[in-house]
């Protein structure tokens, strides 16, 4: 059923491409494919990019953006805008480790856990991601950070190791990786599945943000929040390289600024709608715990030796970004 809804909605994109083309030549347009839902601030500020674009460019360029994983599911949108099947995208970098460890980079527990020091690590890796997707055809519009990672479970835990066991649900390699060190059973679930997934019992913990847990409803199953703020992995709104240069250079240009300003506007969205969102869980009855020196410990540990794998994997090019980040 998804399934078919997802190819009726590709349909419709390619359908609405080709009236337009043969249409107009004054108006572009472009789809967006995004993964979370519309009223989660990611999506609403990548609303407010394309508004602005259409509004910049008076009507020129029209991006239509597909909320909630209705186009493509989160970890095929990469693949999609780079094969032109649409023009833009959103994509959660962290679910790209295994092609390229760089991907990783801000997902690794404990390197960056403010606002402040995600900033710091995401303009120390800017300029090699900006390559990277540029081999690959793609470009990075901006990207905004999601609210701090902490750990949701069904009963309370002291330290990492009360863990063990329990059905853990990832969203990307780095988090299954955290669950086999805990000795937890990963199981992986993107975000747009998660309600579902807690409702049939299928994940007990996972770590995640105030904002994922608050548009998943996490409190009718769950009940405690572990704010340890491990790490803030970022979302990248990336576009096919091929549309953005068939646009003309003063469209170009308005999509770049809208680009900035959506930038500065989400990190700001972010950081302001955590605190939002830890007080409805609170509201809703979850208890938003200080994790234990012993649990804060342990998941030190943890990014201690996650951060040890990843800079082997990541090898000269991965050491030249910690190094910059760490300066
Ligand atoms: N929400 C997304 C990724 C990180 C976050 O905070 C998720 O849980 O899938």
């Amino acid at each position: 059923m998804e399934r078919t809804i997802m190819r009726l909605n590709r349909l419709a994109v390619a359908l609405s491409a080709f009236t337009l083309a043969l249409a107009a030549h004054a108006q572009t347009k472009w789809d967006m494919a995004t993964a979370y839902p519309a009223n989660n601030f990611h999506t609403e500020n990548i609303q407010q990019f394309a508004n602005e674009v259409d509004k910049a460019t008076g009507g020129k360029l029209k991006i239509t953006v597909h909320a909630n994983a209705s186009l493509f599911k989160a970890p095929e949108i990469k693949r999609a805008v780079q094969g032109g099947q649409v023009q833009a995208g959103e994509i959660l970098l962290v679910n790209f480790e295994n092609e390229n460890p760089l991907y990783g980079l801000d997902g690794i527990p404990f390197l960056a856990t403010s606002y402040q020091q995600a900033q710091k690590l995401y303009k120390a890796s800017k300029k090699t991601m900006d390559d990277l997707l540029g081999k690959q055809g793609m470009m990075m519009l901006f990207t905004v950070a999601w609210p701090p990672q902490g750990i949701y479970t069904k009963k309370p835990i002291e330290s990492a190791s009360d863990l063990r066991g329990m059905k853990w649900r990832a969203y990307s390699p780095a988090t299954s990786r955290i669950a086999e060190l805990v000795g937890a059973q990963p199981v992986t679930v993107q975000a747009s599945e998660l309600s579902q997934a807690l409702a049939t019992g299928v994940v007990e913990a996972f770590m995640t943000s105030g904002s994922t847990g608050y548009d998943s409803k996490v409190y009718e199953q769950l009940s405690h929040f572990y704010d340890i703020q491990a790490w803030l992995p970022k979302n990248a709104i990336i576009v096919n390289k091929k549309a953005f240069d068939a646009l003309d250079k003063t469209t170009q240009g308005a999509v770049l600024k809208a680009a900035a300003d959506a930038e500065t506007r989400g990190w700001t969205m972010s950081s302001t709608k955590n605190d939002w969102y830890l007080t409805e869980l609170k509201k809703k009855g979850m208890t938003v715990h200080t994790p234990s020196a012993k649990m804060q410990a342990d998941f030190k540990q943890i990014g201690n030796t996650m951060l040890a794998d990843w800079l082997k994997k990541a090898g000269p090019e991965g050491k030249a970004v910690i190094d910059a980040y760490s300066k």
